[in-house]
C-alpha cells in the first residue's frame, strides 16, 4: 500500500467509512481523525459485535495500531471519555489513543446552542446532529474557544473561561430562557475530564510527523463527506468542518505533499441524514425498502436516513475536489432482489444538462435528474460472490459504469456490513 491514504466520503456521509477504514488499518501503522466531532458515527462490526465510533478513529479494534485524533477535531470530552469506557468495557484497550492538545473544546453551552438555534430556525433547521459542532467551530474561527491543552491548565482555562463566560450566560438566559451556568461548576467539571484524559493527551502533530519519517503507514479517516463541505457541499445545510482532503491536512499537522493516495468511499445508493437538496431522493416504496434493508438509521441519532439512487453528478464532483484515486463501493448487496437499478449521470435544468454539482440550492431542488436504467441481481448471487468474477453479470455492468463515468477504479466492494463481507478488485 501507499505509504499515507486518505479515506474520503463522497456523498452526504455514512458511506460505510467505517468498515472501509477497518478493512484497509490491517496494513496500516496509523489510523488519523482530523475533523468533526462526534457528530460522526462510523460503525465496524467485528468479533460478532458491532461497534459505533464516533470521536476514536476506527483503527482502535486492532491493539496494535497508533490512533490520533486531530488538531482539527472538535472533542466533546465527556462523550470522548464515555466512548473510552464502554471500549474498554468491550475489552477493547485505547492505550494507543492520543488526543491533540490543539484539539478544540465542544463546551456544555455549545450543545445548547446547537439545540436552541435549530429550533429557533424553525422550517429552516438543517437538521443538525445538536451536538454542538458549528457552535464550537464558530467560536474556534471567532477565537474564543477553549482548547484540550487549557484542561491541563487550571490557570489558563480560568482565564480564557472568563473571556466567554459572561456573553454566553447572556446568550442562555435572555435570548434562549436557559438557567445560567455556574463558572464554579464548569471549571471543576473540565479540571475533571482534564485529569482524565491527561494520559491521551500529546502533541500529535510531531508524534505524526515522526512516525512518517519512521516510515509508518498512516490512513486519514474522514467523518462526513464531501458534500456536508462547508465550502464544496449543500451549503448551509453542511457540516462546519471540510471533510475533504485538503481539511485532513489542516487538521492532522500533515503537510499536502506527503498524501499519495486518496480512496472515496461510495456507497451503492445515496442518503443523506439532516436537511438540504438531494436530487435523487426517492420518497417512495424503493426508498423505504432500501432504508429497510440497509438499516438506513443515523449511527449517532438513530433518525431515518433519506435514501435515492446512486448520484454520479455527486459522485464525479469529489473525485474532482478530492483527486481520488480508487473508489471503494460499499453496499452492493443492499440493491439486491430490485428488478431495475437506476443512476444519475446527470442534472436537466432550464434546457441544459449538468455535470457536476451546482452551487445554487435553487438549481440542486429543481433540477430533472438524468437516468441510466441496469437490470438488478439476486441476493443469492451476490451472497454467493467472494470474488469479482463471481458476481453477477449486472452487478458488473453496474460497477464498471461507475468507473467510466467516474475515471476512478473501484478496488473494494462491500457486500455485508460485517467485516469478511468484502471482494477485492484490481
Ligand atoms: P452537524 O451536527 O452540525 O454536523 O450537522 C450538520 C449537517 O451534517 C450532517 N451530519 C451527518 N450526516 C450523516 N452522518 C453523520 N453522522 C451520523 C451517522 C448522523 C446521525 O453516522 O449516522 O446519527 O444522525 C453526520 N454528522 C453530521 C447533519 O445531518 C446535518 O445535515
Ligand atoms: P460511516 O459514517 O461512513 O462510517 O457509515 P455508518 O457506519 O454511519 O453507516 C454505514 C452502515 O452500513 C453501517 O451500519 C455499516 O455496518 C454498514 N455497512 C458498511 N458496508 C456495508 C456493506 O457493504 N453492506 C451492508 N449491508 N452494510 C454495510
Ligand atoms: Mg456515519
Amino acid at each position: 500500500m501507499q505509504q499515507i491514504r486518505a479515506i474520503v466520503g463522497t456523498q452526504w456521509g455514512d458511506e460505510g467509512k467505517g468498515k472501509i477504514v477497518d478493512f484497509l488499518a490491517k496494513e496500516a501503522d496509523v489510523v488519523v481523525r482530523a475533523q468533526g466531532g462526534n457528530n460522526a458515527g462510523h460503525t465496524v462490526e467485528a468479533f460478532g459485535k458491532v461497534f459505533k465510533l464516533h470521536l476514536i478513529p476506527s483503527g482502535i479494534l486492532y491493539n496494535n495500531k497508533l490512533n490520533i485524533i486531530g488538531n482539527g477535531v472538535v472533542i466533546d470530552p465527556e462523550s470522548l471519555i464515555q466512548e473510552i469506557e464502554s471500549l474498554e468495557k468491550e475489552g477493547i484497550s485505547t492505550e494507543n489513543l492520543k488526543i491533540s492538545d490543539r484539539a478544540h473544546l465542544v463546551m456544555p453551552y455549545h450543545k445548547v446552542l446547537d439545540e436552541e438555534q435549530e429550533k429557533l430556525r424553525g422550517e429552516e433547521s438543517l437538521g443538525t446532529t445538536k451536538r454542538g459542532i458549528g457552535p464550537a467551530y464558530t467560536d474556534k474561527t471567532e477565537r474564543t474557544n477553549l482548547r484540550v491543552c487549557d484542561m491541563l491548565d487550571e490557570e489558563e482555562f480560568v482565564q480564557k473561561l472568563r473571556t466567554v463566560y459572561e456573553r454566553k450566560n447572556q446568550i442562555l438566559t435572555h435570548v434562549y430562557h436557559k438557567t445560567p451556568m455556574k463558572f464554579g461548576e464548569l471549571l471543576e467539571q473540565f479540571m475533571k475530564y482534564g485529569e482524565i484524559l491527561k494520559p491521551y493527551i500529546t502533541d500529535t502533530i510531531k508524534l505524526l510527523n515522526d512516525s512518517i519519517k519512521a516510515g509508518k503507514k498512516v490512513l486519514l479517516e474522514g467523518a462526513q463527506a464531501t458534500m456536508l463541505d462547508l465550502d464544496y457541499g449543500t451549503y448551509p445545510y453542511v457540516t462546519s468542518s471540510h471533510p475533504t482532503v485538503g481539511g485532513f491536512c489542516i487538521g492532522a499537522g500533515i503537510a499536502p505533499k506527503y498524501i499519495q493516495e486518496v480512496i472515496g468511499v461510495v456507497k451503492a445508493y445515496t442518503t443523506r441524514v439532516g436537511k438540504g437538496p438531494f436530487p435523487t431522493e426517492l420518497l417512495d416504496e424503493i426508498g423505504d425498502s432500501i432504508r429497510e434493508k440497509g438499516r438506513e438509521y443515523g449511527t449517532t441519532t438513530g433518525r431515518p436516513r433519506r435514501c435515492g439512487w446512486l448520484d454520479l453528478v455527486v459522485v464525479r464532483y469529489a473525485v474532482l475536489i478530492n483527486g481520488i484515486d480508487k473508489i471503494a463501493l460499499t453496499k452492493l448487496d443492499t440493491l439486491s432482489g430490485l428488478p431495475k437499478i437506476k443512476v444519475c449521470v446527470g442534472y436537466k435544468f432550464e434546457g441544459k444538462v449538468l455535470d457536476l454539482f451546482p452551487a445554487s440550492l435553487r438549481v440542486a431542488r429543481e433540477c430533472e435528474p438524468v437516468y441510466e436504467e441496469f437490470e438488478g441481481w439476486s441476493e443469492e448471487e451476490i451472497k454467493a460472490a467472494k470474488e469479482y468474477e463471481a458476481l453477477p453479470k449486472s452487478a458488473k455492468r453496474y460497477i464498471e459504469f461507475i468507473e467510466k463515468e467516474t475515471g476512478a477504479k473501484v478496488f473494494l466492494i462491500g457486500t455485508g456490513p460485517a467485516r469478511e463481507d468484502i471482494i477485492i478488485k484490481d
